[in-house]
């Protein structure tokens, strides 16, 4: 099977949770990073779960970041059905603020593991960043662009606080 999928898959279990994984993209973007984003609710779309799951590494992607609220079964259950490294994102749900999206993604039991990030915009901007350090392993040019981000990051930081909003 030919190698044609983007190095990294950003997955969602609906169109509500793009607000939030659009960050992991921009931030793929802003790395020069390729990526493919896909709706897969492991509820909802069981039979494209297991599509995806099944077949990631062989298409080619090399990490996956998965977002989900709720009952947040997308990101493990991708890493029980694929060896890629899988980084879960809670999404802020409406009634419990990610909480339950948390420990949905972040409880897996030993021998199937997802890495978890942060509730939020922070968590999927960090997914995308530990997606780059990942690639950045066997990239040195990524790596390079990596370290460059991160400085730019450092430098943007004010010495000290302002009045202004
Ligand atoms: C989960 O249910 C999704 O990941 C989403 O965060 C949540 C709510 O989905 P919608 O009802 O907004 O489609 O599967």
């Amino acid at each position: 099977m030919p190698l044609t999928a983007a190095p990294v898959a950003i997955i969602m279990g609906s169109q509500s949770d793009w607000p939030t994984m659009r960050h992991a993209a921009e931030t793929l973007d802003a790395l020069g990073i390729a990526y493919e984003a896909r709706i897969v609710s492991a509820h909802r779309t069981p039979d494209r779960l297991y599509d995806f799951a099944k077949g990631a590494k062989d298409r080619g992607h090399k990490v996956v970041i998965a977002g989900a609220g709720g009952a947040a079964h997308l990101p493990g259950m991708t890493a029980s059905m694929t060896p890629l490294p899988v980084f879960g994102v809670p999404i802020e749900s409406r009634t419990m603020k990610g909480i339950d999206s948390l420990y949905s993604i972040v409880q897996m039991p030993a021998g199937i593991p997802v890495g978890t990030l942060a509730i939020g915009r922070s968590g999927a901007v960090n997914a995308a960043l530990m997606a780059a350090s990942v690639l950045a392993l066997s990239d040195a040019a990524l790596a390079d662009r990596l370290d460059a981000w991160r400085a730019r990051q450092s430098e943007a930081i004010a010495e000290a606080p302002s009045d202004e909003d």
